[in-house]
C-alpha cells in the first residue's frame, strides 16, 4: 500500500472536516453553532452535520449540544496539523505536514516519502498519534502510546555525509530549549541523542540518512517526546528510566503548541548547523549537557576493539563526538554509543 494512503497531507488535503475540528479546538471547549460553522465553511447545516458524523466515526470526540451546536469533549487532546501550521514562523519546517492517526513508524514512512519522485520538500513533517513499531537506534524499540509526540522531519541538508551525525545533538538542543522555555523544565541534552529531565529520558532522537559518497539525499530526524502520557503507559522495560512532560508538570501540555515551538526553534538552529556545524552552539549545548565531568561508561562504542569504554565525560567536539577522558589521562573521541553513569567502584 502506498504510504501516502495512511496520511492526510496538510495543507493540500485540507478539508471541511479539518476546518471543523480546527474551529472547535480553537473555541477551547465552547459550543459553536452549526449555523456559524456552515457560514465559515460555506456549506449547508446538514453538510456540517454529515462531516461531524464522519469525524465522530473516526474517533474525534465531538459532542452535539441540543439547540446550541457542537463542541469538543472536555480535555480533548488531539494533534491538529492546521493548528500547528497557524503558529509556525518557519520558512520550510512543517510547511507540509503528513498526519496519520496511527502508523508503524513515522521514520520508516518519512524515508519512503523522501524517496518518492514527486519529492516531498525539505522540512516536511510526518506526524502520527501513535506508532505500532516505533524505532530507536541499533534496532531497539521506541514505546509509542497515544499522548506522545512522534514526529519525523524530512531534511535535505547540503552537507557531506560525514557532517550529518552531529545533527542529532543540534535537534536535541532545540527540543531542550523548547522544554525549558515553554515549561521551565530542567531539560538536559544527553549525548548522543536523548533529552533527560531529572535524569530520566523524556525524548529520544533517531537520525537516519541516505547518501552517496559525497552528497546527502535526505536525513530523517525522528523525534519522540513523552508528552501527555505517564511512564506507566510505556512498555514495562522502560518505565523506571523514563519520564514524561505530564509526569513532570502534573498536567497535559498542548501538543500542537509544542510541535510548532519545536519547529520554530529548530529552523534557525538547523540553518546555523548547516552553515557552521556545531561550532556556534557547542558552548550552549555543553551548558545543558548531562553527565558532564562525571564518571561514565560508553557501551556499544564506535571504537574498534573496545565496545565498552569507562572514563570521564569531558564534553563534545565540533563533530558532535563525545570527549572521553580515560584512566591514562588521554582524551578519546567517540562517534556513537550508549552513555550511562558509572558507579565509582567500577575500575577505569
Ligand atoms: C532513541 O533510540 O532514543 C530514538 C527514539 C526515536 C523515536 C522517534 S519517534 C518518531 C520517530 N519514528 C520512529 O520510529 N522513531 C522516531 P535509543 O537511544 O536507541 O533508545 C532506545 C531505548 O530507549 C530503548 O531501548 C528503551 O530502553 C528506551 N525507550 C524506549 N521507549 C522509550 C520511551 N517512550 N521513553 C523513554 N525511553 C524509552
Amino acid at each position: 500500500m502506498d504510504v501516502r494512503a495512511r496520511y492526510t497531507e496538510i495543507p493540500k488535503d485540507s478539508s471541511p472536516k479539518d476546518e471543523i475540528v480546527s474551529i472547535l479546538y480553537e473555541s477551547g471547549g465552547a459550543t459553536v453553532s452549526g449555523q456559524r460553522l456552515a457560514r465559515i465553511l460555506g456549506i449547508s447545516r446538514p453538510g456540517v452535520w454529515k462531516h461531524v458524523q464522519s469525524l465522530k466515526k473516526h474517533g474525534v470526540p465531538i459532542q452535539a449540544v441540543k439547540n446550541e451546536g457542537y463542541r469538543l469533549a472536555d480535555g480533548t487532546d488531539l494533534i491538529i496539523p492546521s493548528i500547528v501550521q497557524k503558529s509556525l514562523r518557519t520558512k520550510s519546517l512543517g510547511r507540509v505536514i503528513m498526519y496519520a492517526p496511527e502508523t508503524g513508524s513515522t521514520n520508516s514512512d518519512a524515508k519512503e516519502l523522501a524517496d518518492m519522485t514527486d519529492c516531498f520538500p525539505h522540512g516536511t513533517a510526518v506526524i502520527a498519534e501513535t506508532q505500532a513499531s516505533g524505532k530507536g537506534r541499533l534496532g531497539r524499540a521506541w514505546s509509542s502510546p497515544r499522548g506522545g509526540v512522534f514526529l519525523s522531519l524530512i531534511l535535505r541538508p547540503p552537507l557531506s555525509p560525514a557532517r550529518v551525525p552531529a545533527l542529532a545533538l543540534a535537534v536535541g538542543y532545540s527540543i531542550s530549549l523548547v522544554l525549558r522555555d515553554l515549561f521551565a523544565l530542567d531539560a538536559k541534552v544527553k549525548w548522543p541523542n536523548d533529552i533527560l529531565i531529572g535524569g530520566r529520558k523524556a525524548c529520544g532522537i533517531l537520525c537516519e540518512m541516505k547518501a552517496e559518497i559525497d552528497a546527502v539525499s535526505w536525513v530523517i530526524a525522528g523525534i519522540g517526546v513523552n508528552a501527555n502520557l505517564t511512564p506507566m503507559d510505556l512498555s514495562v522495560d522502560v518505565r523506571s528510566t523514563a519520564t514524561s512532560l505530564q509526569a513532570e508538570l502534573g498536567r497535559n501540555v498542548d501538543r500542537n503548541r509544542l510541535i510548532a515551538s519545536i519547529l520554530n526553534c529548530m529552523e534557525p538552529i538547523y540553518e546555523d548547523f548547516v552553515a557552521h556545524g556545531l561550532s556556534n552552539m557547542k558552548g550552549s549545548i555543553s551548558a545543558i549537557l548531562s553527565h558532564l565531568n562525571q564518571p561514565v561508561i560508553v557501551k556499544n562504542a564506535s571504537v574498534v576493539g573496545s565496545p565498552d569504554l569507562p572514563g570521564i565525560a569531558r564534553g563534545i567536539d565540533n563533530e558532535g563526538r563525545l570527549l572521553l577522558e580515560t584512566a591514562h589521562g588521554e582524551t578519546r573521541t567517540i562517534s556513537a554509543g550508549d552513555l550511562s553513569l558509572r558507579s565509582q567502584s567500577t575500575r577505569l
